[in-house]
């Protein structure tokens, strides 16, 4: 395994002025992205992005006010990575809730100051983190992250192996929104979802979503762009991707959040809202030996 300790980093991955590497105290490393667009942090542990505040702007993504770095633990926020199964495991119940990948170390694998200012980050998820018992399955996963006016997020997952296997997968993305009744989400009208809320029942999207209680919806079949129009702050968010036909809609309410006990108060669900691209329940990949698949979305906003 490559050297992954900061200095190391800086030395092969730094970018003056643009992307450094800093380590906590419990040894965990986070690239830390500052360029003229936007400021960002992303740690190295799931790859998981923790921040992306556009310069001038508000943050775009919400991470709970007690968010902490531990070894083997996801974050409440930022955009964790699903992979490469979404929610609980189709048939091992102790196995962990959507996915190794969010709680093990990635690797750095590549970066580059691109021409329009923006800054590529590439992380890999080296297949010695992936536990055999829960996928033995040969793989190449990428997250490659584009730091910009937009945020750019890929995951791409390569069937190394010689035998055909099946994923799934969500950047399970909280944004930050000034408050939940103060939003909705368009994009979804008309789709079909599974309502986690109501016993997984098959239902169909009429309108807009707003969020008044609990809202927990796998929509599958479904390729839209989906807006968050913010009317508390003036703002919408577009969230594009392509190689997703599952979108996720999740907020807590208060009491799911506060048994859940790391929203950093009780009422920290109304400060977020996940819309996470997926590909989930019926919309599960598979990918064949030597072939690749990946999940592309770009989050973006502008001013109402
Ligand atoms: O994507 C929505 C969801 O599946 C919810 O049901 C809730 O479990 C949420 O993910 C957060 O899951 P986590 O394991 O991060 O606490």
């Amino acid at each position: 395994m490559s050297q992954q300790d900061a200095a190391t980093l800086n030395q092969r991955f730094g970018i003056a002025g643009q992307l450094e590497f800093t380590q906590e105290t419990n040894g965990l490393v986070v690239a830390r992205i500052a360029n003229t667009h936007a400021l960002c942090a992303i740690a190295l542990q799931g790859a998981h992005l923790m921040t992306f505040q556009p310069t001038h702007e508000q943050p775009l993504i919400w991470l709970s006010p007690v968010a902490r770095l531990v070894p083997g633990k996801s974050l409440r926020g930022g955009v964790p990575v699903c992979w490469p199964w979404f929610g609980t495991h189709a048939s091992e119940s102790n196995f962990p809730a959507h996915g190794f990948a969010r709680t093990v170390l990635w690797q750095v694998a590549e970066s580059a100051a691109l021409p329009d200012g923006s800054t590529r980050i590439t992380f890999e998820l080296p297949q010695s983190a992936m536990p055999a018992m829960q996928w033995p399955h040969a793989c190449r996963v990428r997250n490659v992250v584009t730091v910009g006016k937009m945020l750019g997020m890929e995951l791409v997952t390569e069937n190394v192996g010689d035998a055909a296997f099946e994923i799934g997968e969500a950047l399970h993305t909280y944004f930050a929104i000034s408050d939940v009744d103060k939003v909705r989400i368009t994009g979804l009208e008309g789709a079909e979802y599974l309502d986690k809320v109501d016993d997984w029942q098959r239902k169909t999207q009429a309108g807009s979503i707003s969020i008044a209680s609990e809202v927990d919806r796998l929509y599958v079949n479904t390729e839209t762009e989906c807006v968050i129009e913010d009317a508390g702050l003036k703002r919408r968010i577009r969230i594009a991707k392509r190689g997703s036909r599952s979108t996720v809609v999740w907020n807590p309410w208060i009491e799911k959040s506060v048994k859940m006990g790391d929203f950093g108060s009780d009422t920290g669900y109304r400060s977020m809202v996940c819309v996470e691209s997926a590909n989930a329940a019926e919309n599960v990949v598979n990918i064949a030996p030597g072939a690749a698949h990946a999940l592309h979305v770009v989050y973006s906003m502008e001013r109402l």
